[in-house]
């Protein structure tokens, strides 16, 4: 039985006086039945595991180098993410791929350094619209599914992200029926590569919100969400974890 996830990615947002209304998302699941991991910037990653420490409330980086450590001037690595309290990286995010110009080569030694960090990879792949339109969706995710995860994957170190960017903070949201054919593509494909790829988890991603969020978790395989804008804030957020 795979175990629920609501990731918010703070992307970059946030400040201290900011992770304090995170309480209010302790107060109301002080016990979730889903796992719940908030992705804040790098300055509040040692800060917010401090705060949550004692909490069912995981902290996560938004991205990590591919070395342990040297002169990468602005980079962190996934060993410093560890040591500050995180236990999840995002790898792959598409404004990772399009800021950054991030290759599938890329975010698989990044996914590898995340393991080796002792770290839960959450890898996030999606089409654009063009994509879309033209008919390649499931193409351009096998290809970014068998170049941006790792062959030392396992259900235990590696979540795969849906996020199509053409719904990420737009308010477009696939219809039900496609995120279903993406998803159970995906779980096919983990499936025939990896000997327990019916235990990794399947997060939708792109514009989730309170008022989407059940229709979205009960589409078959889709384990969880990765939520951008609605993970800012407690009031958020909280309905989407509820949803779960
Ligand atoms: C997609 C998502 C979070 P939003 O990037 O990863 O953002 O929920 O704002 O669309």
């Amino acid at each position: 039985m795979r175990r629920k996830l609501a990731a918010g990615n703070w992307k970059m947002n946030g400040t201290p006086a900011e992770l304090a209304q995170l309480n209010a998302l302790i107060t109301a699941h002080p016990t979730p039945n889903v796992d719940v991991l908030i992705c804040p910037p790098s300055t509040l990653v040692a800060q917010a595991a401090d705060i949550f420490a004692a909490f069912p409330l995981a902290i996560g980086g938004q991205d990590c180098h591919t070395a342990k450590s040297g002169a990468h001037t602005g980079d962190i690595s996934a060993d410093m993410l560890a040591a500050a309290g995180a236990t999840y990286v995002l790898t792959g995010h598409s404004e990772r791929r399009t800021d950054h110009g991030e290759t599938d080569a890329v975010i698989a030694s990044k996914s590898t350094a995340a393991y080796d960090a002792n770290l839960t990879a959450i890898i996030c792949i999606g089409e654009t619209l063009d994509e879309r339109e033209g008919g390649t969706t499931l193409d351009v995710l096998d290809a970014q599914l068998a170049g941006s995860i790792p062959d030392t994957a396992t259900a235990a170190n590696t979540v795969v992200a849906y996020e199509p960017v053409w719904a990420i903070g737009t308010g477009k949201v696939p219809t039900l029926d496609q995120i279903a054919e993406v998803h159970a593509h995906i779980r096919a494909r983990l499936t025939a590569r990896f000997t327990d790829g019916d235990g990794f988890r399947i997060l939708y991603g792109g514009s989730v919100k309170g008022s989407n969020a059940a229709d979205i978790f009960a589409v078959v395989d889709v384990d969880g969400a990765l939520v951008g804008g609605a993970s800012l804030t407690a009031a958020d957020f909280s309905p989407i974890i509820t949803a779960l």
